[in-house]
C-alpha cells in the first residue's frame, strides 16, 4: 500500500511514494481497506490499514482470519506493518480490516474512534458487525485482540 504527499501532478507510480506499507513476508490481502484520521488529536494524521485474511486461509481451506494495523503519522519510507499497532482478533476470526474507519472524536479525550468491520462476525457468511474501538484504548494497549 502506497501513501503520497500532495501536492500532486503528472503520472506517478510506486517509486513516487513518501511512504510504502509493504508486509515483510508474505501476505493474506493486506491493503484490504484504509482511512484517514487522528487517533491521538496531535493534528498529524494517522492511517488505519485493513488485513482481512491476515492469519487465515484463503486458498485451501476457509479460514477467517483478519487484522487492523494503525500508522500514527506522521510516517515516510519502507514501513513493515508487523511493527505498528495491531489489532487482531487472531485465527479463526471475523475478517476485522475488511472495512476501517475513523469518527471524529465520539467521547471527547482528544482523539478521533476507530471504526473496524469485520464481515463475519458471529462466524456466519450473511453475518458481519462494525466495531469501535476508543482512541484512548488503543493508545493506552498499543495493541488489542
Ligand atoms: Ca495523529
Ligand atoms: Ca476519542
Amino acid at each position: 500500500m502506497y501513501g503520497f504527499l500532495g501536492p500532486m501532478s503528472g503520472a506517478l507510480d510506486s517509486t513516487d511514494a513518501s511512504v510504502t506499507w509493504r508486509p515483510s513476508a508474505a501476505d493474506d490481502y493486506f491493503g484490504t481497506s484504509v482511512a484517514a484520521g487522528d487517533v491521538d488529536g496531535d493534528g498529524a494524521t494517522d492511517v488505519l490499514l485493513g488485513d482481512q485474511w491476515e492469519g487465515g486461509e484463503l486458498y485451501t481451506t476457509v479460514v477467517p482470519g483478519g487484522a487492523v494495523y494503525l500508522q500514527v503519522g506522521p510516517a515516510s519510507g519502507v514501513v513493515d506493518p508487523a511493527g505498528l499497532v495491531t489489532i487482531d482478533w487472531g485465527l479463526g476470526s471475523e475478517h476485522p480490516g475488511a472495512f476501517v474507519g475513523f469518527l471524529p472524536d465520539w467521547d471527547g479525550d482528544g482523539g478521533d474512534e476507530l471504526v473496524v468491520g469485520a464481515c463475519y462476525a458471529d462466524r456466519g457468511l450473511t453475518t458481519g458487525a462494525y466495531f469501535v474501538l476508543s482512541s484512548d484504548a488503543v493508545h493506552r494497549s498499543g495493541s488489542l485482540r
